[in-house]
This record gives structure tokens, sequence and C-alpha cells, in this order.
């Protein structure tokens, strides 16, 4: 991508309506733009940051055996009426009339939907379990929407839903997407902590968030701080291996602020493990056995009668972690925001100091980068007649991991090369190659 072509509004100063980094980053670096009051626009920075974080969720709901669906955005109200959620979900939800006066309305989640599409085909036990997922925009008329797309009203969530004959068997599901997120978050190079949360409007009595800590963040934690050193690494995907997994993290003293109770924080974790801190939810599990399935009538044939299934529901904040990324990355003291490379918008920039009467480094700087291009790495050059520290300034505002910097001293082989934040190294430009490519792995 030349910059000179690239879509990338970039405002000169913080606009002053953001109040925290992701939020003023994301609209000063021209990711998003505000359409209406918690609703957003994404321009093609943040679009990409947003397709990749989703092409690592995705991978790691197939890597659990979860298959893709796609479900509209736009539900009847009647399934709503059968679970009994309709009235219950109150005006978070936008409810809309069609031409022939049809109650609808822009799904706030996919509980109902989902199981009115089991019920219709899956008749057998033979067939459970069965999980399924989707990545969708969903709707919530949020009473303050905040923060950019930190809390909006219309976001982008991977959902998935679980079908089980028990209870044993649902928490086996239960325990795979438990497993899958902490290697999706990994992925994202984020500290993500589960803990025992409420249920709230999705129902059900167990229930995990997923945590990562920012100063910034909604939810107040209590947390025993040895649930950091937990390792999931070894975990496969055995009903024994998930269990003892969940056990190893269970065993700790961890909960948001709605599960808080002093005494048990107090009588279960040592004074020096204490860590009462904030954080952003960016994922949340529910299991709620037949919460949906008996109302709405979903069962299966076992040996002679019919089960109501047992389900839970799994969902990531696919477009929260944009702003939840920027805010656990972004380091105050230097100013400075690195992208992890998974999900960089651009993998390295190419800068060369461009002088209006020799196009020596901009010619040079495009060869460079036309060769970066054919070796699969995701480039950006910078063509413009800005000045080179003015240029640098901006690939650090936009949180490019490496920079190429072609200027005054750039005369042999060795190419001016820095990951941000480091210093200087002078490398030839295969060498560059290989250590981006090394670390995309
Ligand atoms: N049906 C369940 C699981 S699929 C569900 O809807 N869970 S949820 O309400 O906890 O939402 C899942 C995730 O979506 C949250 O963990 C959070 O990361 C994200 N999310 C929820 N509300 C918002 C919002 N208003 N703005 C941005 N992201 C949100």
């Amino acid at each position: 991508m030349y910059f000179s072509k690239s879509f990338i509004p970039i405002l000169k100063n913080n606009p002053s309506e953001a109040k925290i980094k992701s939020h003023q980053l994301m609209l000063r670096t021209g990711m998003i733009k505000q359409s209406s009051s918690g609703i957003y626009s994404w321009l093609p920075l943040g679009f990409k940051v947003m397709k990749k974080i989703e092409k690592i969720v995705r991978e790691e709901q197939d890597r659990i055996g979860a298959q893709e669906i796609l479900m509209p955005t736009i539900q009847s109200s009647d399934i709503w009426k059968e679970s009994g959620r309709y009235e219950d979900y109150g005006e978070e939800m936008l409810r809309i009339k069609d031409r022939q006066n049809r109650e609808m309305l822009y799904g706030p989640t996919n509980e109902e939907l989902v199981t009115e599409i089991f019920r219709s085909s899956t008749k057998s036990y033979k067939s459970l379990p069965q999980l399924l997922y989707h990545i969708q925009w969903k709707f919530r008329d949020e009473l303050r929407p905040r923060f950019g797309i930190m809390r909006c009203r219309e976001f982008y969530m991977k959902d998935a839903y679980s079908f089980d004959i028990s209870d044993e068997e649902a928490l086996f599901s239960y325990n795979k997407f438990f497993l899958s997120y902490l290697k999706t978050f990994k992925r994202l190079e984020l500290s993500a902590i589960p803990m025992a949360a409420d249920t709230g409007p999705i129902g059900g009595n167990l229930s995990h968030e997923f945590i990562i800590l920012a100063d910034t963040g909604e939810s107040k934690i209590y947390t025993d701080k040895r649930i950091f050193d937990v390792e999931y690494e070894k975990t496969t995907l055995e009903k024994k291996s998930l269990e003892n997994l969940r056990n190893k993290y269970d065993k700790f003293y961890s909960v948001t602020d709605d599960k808080f109770n002093k005494s048990d924080f107090e009588n279960s974790v040592n004074e020096n493990n204490r860590l009462v801190t904030k954080g952003i939810e960016v994922g949340h599990i529910f299991y709620f056995g037949d919460k949906y399935s008996k109302p709405m009538k979903a069962s299966v044939d076992y040996q002679g009668k019919k089960i109501f299934v047992k389900m839970g529901s799994y969902g990531v904040g696919v477009s929260r972690l944009v702003g939840a990324i920027i805010e656990a990355k972004y380091k105050d003291k230097d100013e400075i925001m690195k992208w992890p490379l998974s999900v960089s918008p651009f993998d390295c920039a190419v800068i060369p100091l461009v002088n209006k009467n020799d196009d020596t480094n901009l010619l040079k700087a495009i060869k460079i980068y036309e060769y970066m291009k054919s070796k699969n790495i995701d480039v950006i050059i910078d063509d413009t007649e800005e000045n080179f520290s003015s240029k640098i300034k901006k690939f650090n505002l936009l949180g490019v991991p490496y920079q190429i910097m072609i200027g005054k001293k750039s005369e042999n082989d060795l190419i001016e090369f820095k990951e941000i934040g480091s210093d200087s190294k002078y490398l030839k430009i295969d060498k560059i190659i290989e250590l981006i490519s090394n670390k995309k792995k």
C-alpha cells in the first residue's frame, strides 16, 4: 500500500470527546468514525485489524470442532416470545416493525434463533454434540454507550452454541470453549484470566468471564495472583484433561464485582496474593442447561424418551478486542503503540526521506517495498513528501511494529531497521524479511 493512495484519515490532535487511550487512538488514526451515538463505521485500518482478529477467533473455533454458520441480524419476535425473553430483555432490545406490522428485532444475541435452527433438523441423540458458531453484528441499545467501540450499541461478536445430551457432556463442551478462549487470547498476545461471573440476561448458573487487566476496564475484579501462572499449553481436547484444566483455574478465587464476597476473598487468598483491580471483559461463556430447549421444545430421542438438549453459549467481543488490545499494548510512558504482529494493520512500514529534487531514496524504498511484498510481508510505503521525523512519528502513532528507514545514511545494502520502541539496527533486506517472517509463524 502506498501511503499517498491510502484512506487513513489521521487527525492532528486527540479528539476531545474520547476519554480513554483506545478510543482516542482509534479516532486519531482513522480506524473508525462515529456515525451516531454508539454506532461506528470501520475504516480500512480498523477494519483490517478487526478482520485479522476475526480470523484467529475463527481458527480456534474450528480447531475444537465447532462449525460456522451465519444467522441474520434481524429476527422475528415469535421465538423470543417462546423462550419468554421478549419482555425480559427490556429496553436494550431494538424492536422493529416490518410493513406487515410484524414485530421484528435486531438480534442482541442468538440463543433463540440457533435453538430454532437446531430443533427443526436434529432429532437423534446420535448427532450430538453439536457446536455451532457465527460471527455477526449485534445490537444492544446500551443506556450509556461509551469508550468508542468498547461499549457501543452495534458491535461484532463471535457467538457459539453447544447442544448435548446430558449435563456431563455439556460440561465437556463448555470446557472445550474454555480452552479455546485461552488459546485465542494468547494468540492476540493478551493475558486473559477466566473469572466466575454473573449470568445476567443470558441465564444459567455456571459462567466465566475472560478478563484482561486494564485500568480503564469497566469490570472490577478480585483475584488470586497465582492464577496468572496456571499452565494450559499441555491440555488436550480429552474430557479428563479439560476437567483438570478447569479445576486448576477454579481452585483460585477469581471473581468479578457481582460475585464478590469479602470474607470468602480474605479467607481463601493470602494477603500477598490478593489482587483487586480493573479489567476488560473480552469473552464470556455460559452453561444454562435446558433454559431455552425446554420452553422451545428442542429435544432429541434417547432410549425411547424425548430429552431436552443441554445448551451453553460462548461469546467473544471481536470488535471490542480491537480497543482492548490497544489498552493492553499502549505504553503511556513512551507514547508508543505496538500492534501484535498477528493483528497489526501492516507488518512493516518503509519510510524514505523523500526529497523533491532527488528521487534516489524513494526509488530505493519502492524496490524494497516490492521485494518485501513478493515475500508475503504486509508492507506500507510512505511515498509522501512529509518531513522525515513527522513520518516516523506518524508510524509510531499507527503502531506498525517494524519500520525501515531510508534516509541520508542509506548508501549500501545495510538498511536501517527497527522494531517500535527499540533501537535501530543495520541489516540486509533478506535478514529483515527472515526476522519478520519468523515472528509471524
Ligand atoms: N450469548 C452470550 C454468549 S454468545 C452473550 O451474548 N454474551 S455477552 O453478553 O457476554 O457478550 C459476549 C461478548 O460480547 C462480551 O464478552 C463482550 O466482549 C462483547 N460485548 C457485549 N456487549 C458489548 C457492547 N455493548 N459493545 C462491545 N462489545 C460488547
